[in-house]
């Protein structure tokens, strides 16, 4: 086998990055290693746990490093806790399996409310898990609307869903008040930090378990936490959340267990660990200012070139290409992709868009443009 892995050059579509350099030596070194086996694999899983508390200390939860997953605490109460998914889809699925366990006690119709800019991992998740979707706008400035989000919610609402971070705007949802409707209907709500995860500590938006009534969150090493690909995040404010995960492991060790896939790869955990070891918080704080710069310059750039720019908040820049310029671009070799409705294109500045990468970009976009 001698095909090379796509470089990242000029990938500016993904939310995926190149790995820390040592998030990728860890990952190579744990590649044989299962943490869904943690009686087998005793070390993947103590860094399962490390992992855990990490991302814990990130979105402002605090967890008892000495047993991140599932299990209860002593009192039977369950401290808060999660691990480490494949991804953003398992972790949004599992929450919203979650809710829907929890809200079976009550009501036979669960029903999740989302955002129109929620990720479609949320419509496989209704789909596998049989609860409806209740999708609702967003106003001007791609945010839920929040009256919509009241007028949706009823008593068979399992989860309100806010996205901190959207795949296509990178905004940031109003958290605390998703959170009181909520509440309101006792309903749970899940934060999906996927991709702005690790951006949004240096930022000042409310969004994390330390802000609002949050109940679960998913948040992705493997995009901007500069892991290797598979690592996801789930967390929950208490154990017992993850307890409606739970199922029996009769032939393992371990007595039983709540993640979705089985086998787990411990590199994608091991390079989180290394990852966030090495970057958390300085070095990520400091990439999130060069990205988020890169992001406003590049934004600036465009809008100066006439084209209508939706102003980044988070480093995502959605800005009006024209079809056939986008087309060109792609055959340039430039990865770019499009927003759902077709009406923008979307630049993702993860850690590997440099300026000298956008300036580029923009050559080759005025050359084609001049044509
Ligand atoms: N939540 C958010 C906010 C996301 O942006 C994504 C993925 C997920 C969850 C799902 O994460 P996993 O893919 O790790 O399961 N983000 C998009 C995606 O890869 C980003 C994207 C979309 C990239 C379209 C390119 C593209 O053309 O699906």
């Amino acid at each position: 086998m001698r095909a090379e892995p796509q470089s990242f050059d000029r990938v500016l579509s993904s939310m995926c990055t190149e790995p820390h350099p040592a998030a990728r030596e860890a990952a190579e070194r744990f590649l044989a290693t299962n943490p869904g086996d943690p009686g087998t694999y005793q070390t993947a899983a103590a860094l399962e746990d490390r992992a855990v508390a990490m991302l814990g200390e990130i979105v402002g939860l605090e967890i008892d490093t000495a047993d991140a997953i599932g299990a209860a605490d002593e009192d039977g109460s369950g401290g808060p806790t999660g691990y480490v998914t494949s991804g953003g889809t398992e972790a949004n699925v599992q929450a919203v399996r979650i809710a829907r366990e929890r809200a079976a006690r009550g009501t036979d119709r669960p029903s999740v409310v989302v955002p129109e800019s929620a990720h479609f991992s949320f419509r496989k998740a209704a789909d596998l898990l049989q609860v409806d979707l209740e999708v609702v706008p967003t106003a001007s400035d791609h945010r839920v609307d929040l009256d919509a989000v009241r007028a949706a919610v009823d008593e068979d609402t399992a989860a309100v869903v806010g996205v901190a971070g959207s795949t296509e705007y990178g905004r940031v949802d109003p958290i605390p008040e998703l959170g009181e409707i909520a509440t309101s209907v006792d309903a749970l709500l899940h934060v999906d930090a996927a991709w702005g995860g690790f951006a949004l500590p240096f930022t000042d938006r409310e969004w994390h378990f330390g802000h609002a009534a949050v109940d679960t969150m998913a948040i992705d090493p493997h995009k901007m936490g500069q892991a290797a690909v598979p690592a996801g995040g789930l967390l929950v404010r208490s154990a017992d959340l993850l307890d409606e995960l739970a199922v029996d492991t009769p032939y393992l060790e371990s007595t039983s267990q709540a993640t979705l896939t089985g086998t787990r790869s411990g590199a994608g955990v091991a390079s989180a660990v290394a990852a966030m070891e090495e970057l958390w918080p300085d070095g990520y704080r400091d990439q999130y200012v060069r990205s988020q710069h890169n992001a406003e310059w590049l934004a600036d750039q465009l809008e100066s070139r006439g084209y209508d720019v939706v102003e980044p908040v988070l480093p995502l820049v959605a800005a009006s290409i024209p079809t056939w310029l986008f087309e060109s671009l792609r055959a340039e070799g430039w990865r770019l992709s499009r927003t759902g409705d077709d009406e923008r294109v979307r630049f993702v500045c993860m850690p590997h868009v440099t300026r000298e990468m956008l300036e580029s970009f923009l050559a080759d976009l005025d050359r084609l443009e001049s044509r």
